[in-house]
């Protein structure tokens, strides 16, 4: 199997179980507009990831590790409806599709990213309680989420006028460094090897990093301020190299068989995540 068809793999095995998760319970607009960008489109990239590690550790992800990347894509998809909402980014299409509060309303966009956040932690504190394993997982992935990691970057952005190149890569570690983190971070801890962590923290590190500026770099003819238009197109790709390199090294260093992540790490950040 070629790496886009054991991403492919992944990816699908992992959305057959996403599919479950808005229960037929949930008022009828509410599940709709949930569901509308939960099962909208994406990359899964931070579900994958963390798949990927218990995979590097020869373990076939369990009907838990399911859940708990289910959990990662909630955090994921409510920060990107409230990220589109007119009070924030004001952005009218996300994934070439109007975004959930030109279909459905501001006031159910918002309340679509509120029960996903919530439903997020309702799956995975599912799987801590039905095995201890994954208590850390849900510290993790709520301190990564939350005022010390994602939102706290996105209040920092839109606290600090222009920022310059060292407050904007803080601004990155946290906004879209943190959730990766936690997708890595989590599975490290799903697989029980926790001793591995300082490596699969390295790798991160330089993920996240490249990961916004490869994003700022599809963006940079826009004029939209970012990294790469203060560092300048030249010195943003030459910097993703160094990044990516630096992330494809940190993986040698996880003691697992990292040849999938390592695929993935170029895919997604050289190719311009052609195919995914
Ligand atoms: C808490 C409201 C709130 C926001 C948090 C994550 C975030 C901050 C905002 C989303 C907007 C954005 C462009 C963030 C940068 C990270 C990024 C490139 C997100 C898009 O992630 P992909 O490419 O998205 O994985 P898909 O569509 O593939 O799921």
């Amino acid at each position: 199997m070629n790496f886009y068809e054991e991403y492919k793999k992944l990816k699908c095995a992992f959305e057959t179980y996403l599919e479950r998760s808005v229960t037929a319970d949930v008022p009828a607009r509410l599940r709709e507009s949930m569901n509308y960008s939960l099962l909208g489109g994406g990359k899964r990239l931070r579900p994958v990831l963390y798949l990927s590690v218990l995979c590097s550790y020869g373990i076939t992800p369990r009907e838990s590790d399911y859940r708990f990347a289910s959990a990662i894509e909630c955090v994921h998809t409510y920060s990107l409806i409230h990220d589109d909402l007119p009070v924030m980014d004001n952005d009218d299409v996300r994934r070439g599709r109007p975004t959930n509060h030109k279909v459905y309303g501001e006031a159910t966009a918002l309340l679509a990213g509120d029960a996903l956040l919530t439903l997020a932690f309702e799956l995975a504190g599912k799987c801590a309680a039905l095995d201890p394993l994954y208590a850390e997982a849900v510290y993790v992935l709520a301190r990564n989420a939350g005022a010390c990691g994602m939102v706290g970057g996105q209040a920092m952005e839109f606290s600090c006028g222009t920022p310059d190149a060292k407050l904007l890569s803080n601004i990155t570690l946290l906004k879209t460094g943190k959730l990766i983190e936690a997708s890595v971070i989590c599975g490290t801890i799903a697989a029980d090897r926790k001793e591995n962590i300082a490596a699969w923290l390295d790798f991160s590190d330089s993920f996240g990093k490249a990961f916004q500026l490869c994003d700022d770099l599809q963006d940079i003819e826009k004029g939209e301020h970012s990294l790469a238009s203060v560092l300048g197109k030249d010195n943003a790709k030459k910097y993703l190299n160094e990044l990516t390199e630096r992330a494809v090294n940190a993986l040698d260093k996880t003691d697992g068989n990292t040849e999938f992540l390592g695929e993935l790490t170029k895919a997604v950040l050289l190719r311009a995540k052609d195919g995914i």
